[in-house]
């Protein structure tokens, strides 16, 4: 099975955003066709781009995959909706929300699926987490951790320190 490895970006500010991200990385792990190999701290962090919303919690994780790009883009949105997704406005209040960040070093700019995530590299809170197990990885000629250098990273603080607060027993993963 040819083998990719992707990077996601999770977040969410209704409900318990905690708890429906653990829930999400769970279901995609549980895939046949999805192995999530890392995942960061999780964050809590100011909201970015409407800030009159509460506060979001955000992790990112890494997962080895068998899934074309569009394919892995299908699997989060399923999970999306079947955790009954809410999202009231554009980059307004949401309970989840998974994007694809990276697939392998792919740069495509396709109707459904732009890779990497054209606004991850001035997103403190997505870069921060990204940071805890690929600082080194490339996304548009630039390192993450050289990225992070020049990102807002003001008021992000870490909720849970351990890389397996989403695991099932893990007391933020309760769902
Ligand atoms: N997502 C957005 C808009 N703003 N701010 C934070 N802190 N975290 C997010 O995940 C986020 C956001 C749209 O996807
Ligand atoms: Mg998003
Ligand atoms: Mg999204």
């Amino acid at each position: 099975m040819p083998s990719h490895l992707a990077t996601l970006g999770l977040g969410g500010n209704i409900g318990d955003p905690a708890a429906s991200m653990a829930r999400a990385l769970v279901l995609l792990d549980t895939r046949p066709d999805c192995r999530v190999t890392h995942v960061s701290k999780l964050y809590r962090t100011p909201p970015w781009g409407k800030t009159d919303q509460a506060w979001f919690f955000n992790a990112c994780a890494a997962v080895e995959t068998s899934l074309l790009p569009d394919e892995l883009l299908d699997a989060c949105l399923s999970i999306e909706r079947q955790m009954k997704r809410e999202r009231l406005e554009r980059w307004g209040p949401r309970t989840i929300d998974i994007d694809v960040l990276t697939y392998d070093s792919l740069s495509q700019s396709s109707r459904t699926l732009e890779i990497p995530h054209p606004r991850m590299m001035e997103r403190g809170f997505v870069l921060k987490p990204l940071a805890d197990f690929a600082p080194d990885l490339v996304v548009a000629g630039k390192s993450v951790a050289e990225w992070l250098e020049s990102a807002d990273v003001a008021g992000i603080e870490v909720a849970d320190p351990r890389s397996d607060w989403w695991r099932q027993g893990a007391p933020q993963s309760a769902v």
